[in-house]
């Protein structure tokens, strides 16, 4: 079997190898072994076949000086593993009394440091011949060993290293005699060194066990030397042997996977001669593989916390976050555990939860990102479920959407717990807090929209309802019209609370909220009568209804029957009674006589007014003069006298007329032109809007050719035909006629008649 790698890891120039953890973990396949790894290193004089033992008893592959090469084989520090013996490392140590070393005496020092500070076994290597001879090169080696050891490990007395003495070229003197002489040159030595302060009376044994074993001339007694060193092996490989070597006690605490820093921060101290203290070391190590080992696990869970990250910034909820977040922090935190447990105890403990800590800041980002992203999706989610209600479903909307509310607030709550690392200081109630308001704000809001929108409604309802009403109502204003608006007032309001329950139902509204809506509807009703009072007194509006009323007593008769005007009937009776109707109703509408107070409303301190006086008198004097030319043309008809055209006229018409008869016949071209000229004065009429003015000139031509007719008639029959004078006094009373409108329409800049001061009063 070939020698298991082996590495240079202090040169012959005092360089430290880079490459000792990878070694120890990937050559040597020691990077989980923790605490159970041995070390043991050999030191002795050159040339004393310390690289031949261990090759011999470890199968490891040192150099050994041959007869063509005399000169020192083995430079510096070499280390590799027993091919033999389970998890062990060797450490081949260069000889201390080399040619080209001469007596470095520092290089030995350090060497010993090193070894002392890593090793749990140091192998002395001597010769028999040596032995008792205090003047020998070991024996100085010893004496370094011893120093620096105190030096080492003072703070902790219970770390002890085993001294194994293999005495080479061992011939006839008893080992146990051997022994003795050598224990007793040990205790000699160890009284002889220098001890620090407080320390002067540590005991040797304090810090070293010793131990020995003999070994026959290798090339002299081959045999013995094979069978002696078959005894040895399971001195290094059997832990059930008596003898057994890798005690625990000896152990320097160093975890395999620290092994490489150890010794390079060991070496750096050693070389610039700072003073090594182990404990320290040990602790500073702690420090750094802790730091290490957290930063290889979060380097390992990196990639799949992106992930997670990236995912959740894409506003995604992830399903399986919970189950992810915790394998993620109970695997890294254990694995933390398992590695750097090894390590020093109080350091160990710190640093555990400094990891804790930082894997709480990283899954915390995870944590409030998924719980932004179901706030977001809820509040989006809930804003559409409680529309939907207000649009499909308003008569269920409290109950269901309190219910979805409470649904929502459990699963974010369940989600924000759930993805709570046990132990970490994060408040998940603290989370729940902000979604529950925003959730009730969208809630309340969406809520008093759906009211609003059903008020509405409910408003638009009662409006259709209510104008219907008050057309009605307005189709008559007389002495019950304020006592009907009433009524309307006081029936329009009794209806309010049942229809606010029938429509609202689903909002389930508080008193005030209940008293609001009222209040709103309340207002809204008597906005409306107020505005259809106002219409209904608008000029225009206003005249056709007074002059309709004035036509309930000037057009029918108390049975409602169509008035046909005769002579000898009294027209003024008739037009008098029914303006004084119209006066009336003009009065009782000067102001708004309503008791609001069924709606809850207050009447105002004064009484509202609708018509002033600006409108009063505009509204009469169009109603004056309009129903002036009625009462003329009733008084026109009621004045003619009956008579009856005698048969003679009808030949009398025909004999006058024949000559434009014969006329028409010849020629009905001119009388087509007539026809046509006719037709475009009647378009000119029509497209300036002179109906009124043309009216009014036919209206008097009318009255003027009634009264000459009738003269003409009236002569016909008393034999006095009218002459040029009376026909002048006609034109002249036709001209008063025009006089008498003309004043009417002059009233309106002016004073308003009193209430019966135009009409003359029964
Ligand atoms: N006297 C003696 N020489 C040995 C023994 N084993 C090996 N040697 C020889 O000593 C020389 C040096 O051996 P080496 O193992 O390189 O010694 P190192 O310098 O102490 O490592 C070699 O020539 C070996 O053959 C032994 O048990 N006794
Ligand atoms: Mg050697």
């Amino acid at each position: 079997m070939s020698p298991n790698p082996m590495l240079n890891i202090i040169s012959g120039d005092l360089e430290l190898s880079p490459d000792i953890q990878e070694y120890v973990n990937d050559k040597w396949g020691l990077k989980d072994a923790g605490h159970e790894y041995n070390l043991i290193a050999i030191f002795g004089a050159q040339s004393t076949g310390k690289s031949t033992l261990l090759n011999t008893v470890f199968g490891t592959g040192f150099d050994v000086m041959t007869a063509n090469r005399r000169q020192q084989t083995t430079k510096g520090l070499w280390m590799t593993t027993s091919g033999t013996a389970e998890n062990t490392i060797v450490m081949d140590v260069e000889g201390t009394d080399s040619r080209e070393r001469g007596e470095d005496l520092e290089m030995e020092r350090k060497s010993a440091l090193f070894s002392l500070a890593i090793s749990q076994v140091l192998l002395i290597n001597l010769l028999e011949t040596d032995i008792g001879r205090s003047n020998a090169s070991n024996y100085g080696l010893l004496r370094t060993v011893f120093e620096v050891n105190l030096g080492l490990f003072q703070s902790t007395s219970a770390q002890k290293t085993l001294l194994l003495f293999v005495i080479r070229d061992h011939y006839g003197t008893p080992v146990a005699e051997l022994s003795k002489t050598l224990e007793e040159d040990m205790n000699q030595i160890w009284e002889g060194i220098r001890k620090p302060e407080g320390l002067e009376d540590a005991k040797l044994s304090q810090y070293f066990d010793l131990a020995f074993t003999a070994l026959p001339h290798k090339l002299i007694q081959a045999a013995e030397f094979d069978a002696a060193v078959e005894k040895l092996k399971p001195w290094f490989s059997d832990p059930d042997n008596p003898n057994y070597v890798f005690k625990k006690e000896y152990r320097k605490r160093i975890p395999s996977d620290g092994l490489g820093h150890f010794a390079g921060e060991v070496w750096e101290q050693i070389c610039s001669n700072k003073d090594l203290d182990l404990p320290t070391q040990r602790q500073l190590l702690a420090k750094f593989r802790c730091d290490e080992i957290s930063r290889n696990i979060l380097h390992s869970i990196n990639d799949e916390v992106q992930e997670l990250q990236t995912a959740l910034e894409g506003g995604r909820e992830v399903a399986d976050l919970a189950d992810r977040m915790h394998t993620i922090y109970q695997t890294s935190f254990d694995s933390f555990c398992h590695q750097a447990s090894r390590y020093e105890t109080s350091v160990f403990q710190t640093e555990r939860d400094v990891f804790a800590q930082t894997l709480h800041g990283i899954l915390y980002m995870l944590f409030a990102a998924q719980l932004r992203n179901i706030h977001r999706s809820s509040l989006k989610s809930f804003t559409a479920f409680v529309e939907k209600l207000n649009a499909e479903n308003p008569d269920s909307f409290s109950t269901e959407a309190l219910k979805q509310k409470e649904h929502l607030l459990a699963t974010f709550e369940n989600s924000a717990r759930s993805l709570t690392i046990p132990g970490s200081p994060w408040k998940y109630e603290e989370q729940v807090k902000p979604f529950s308001a925003d959730i009730n704000a969208v809630f309340e809001k969406l809520r008093a929209a759906g009211i609003k929108n059903k008020e509405v409604a409910l408003q638009e309802e009662i409006s259709t309802k209510l104008e219907a009403d008050l057309a009605f109502a307005f189709n008559t204003i007389d002495a019950q019209f304020w006592p009907g608006m009433d009524t309307l007032v006081t029936e329009a309001a009794a209806k309010l609370p049942e229809a606010i329950d029938t429509h609202l139902k689903g909002y389930q509204l508080s008193e005030d909220e209940r008293a609001d809506v009222q209040s709103t509807l309340s207002a809204s009703i008597k906005d409306l009568i107020t505005k259809e009072l106002n219409e209904l007194v608008d000029a225009s509006t206003f005249n056709s209804k007074l002059r309709t009323i004035f036509h309930s007593k000037f057009r029918f008769d108390s049975q409602r029957r169509p008035i046909i005007w005769r002579p000898g009937m009294n027209v003024e009776t008739y037009f008098d009674s029914g303006k004084l109707l119209a006066r009336n109703a003009l009065e009782a509408m000067r102001f708004i006589k309503l008791d609001w107070s069924p709606l809850g409303i207050s009447n105002p301190p004064t009484p509202l007014a609708l018509i002033d006086k600006k409108l009063e008198n505009k509204i009469w004097t169009q109603f004056e003069s309009e129903v002036a030319v009625e009462f003329q043309d009733a008084s026109m008809r009621c004045d003619q006298p009956q008579y009856k055209i005698p048969k003679w006229t009808y030949l009398a018409i025909f004999l006058l007329g024949f000559n434009e008869l014969m006329d028409f016949i010849s020629s009905p071209g001119k009388y087509l032109l007539i026809a046509v000229f006719l037709g475009l004065l009647y378009v000119v009429i029509l497209a300036f809007d002179l109906q009124v003015p043309v009216e009014n000139f036919i209206y008097r031509v009318r009255v003027f050719a009634g009264r000459l007719s009738s003269a003409i008639v009236r002569g016909a029959v008393t034999g006095t035909m009218p002459n040029f004078n009376d026909v002048m006094q006609m034109l002249n009373d036709n001209k008063n006629d025009r006089g008498t409108a003309g004043s009417g329409a002059a009233s309106a800049g002016g004073s308003p008649p009193a209430a019966g001061a135009g009409p003359k009063e029964d």
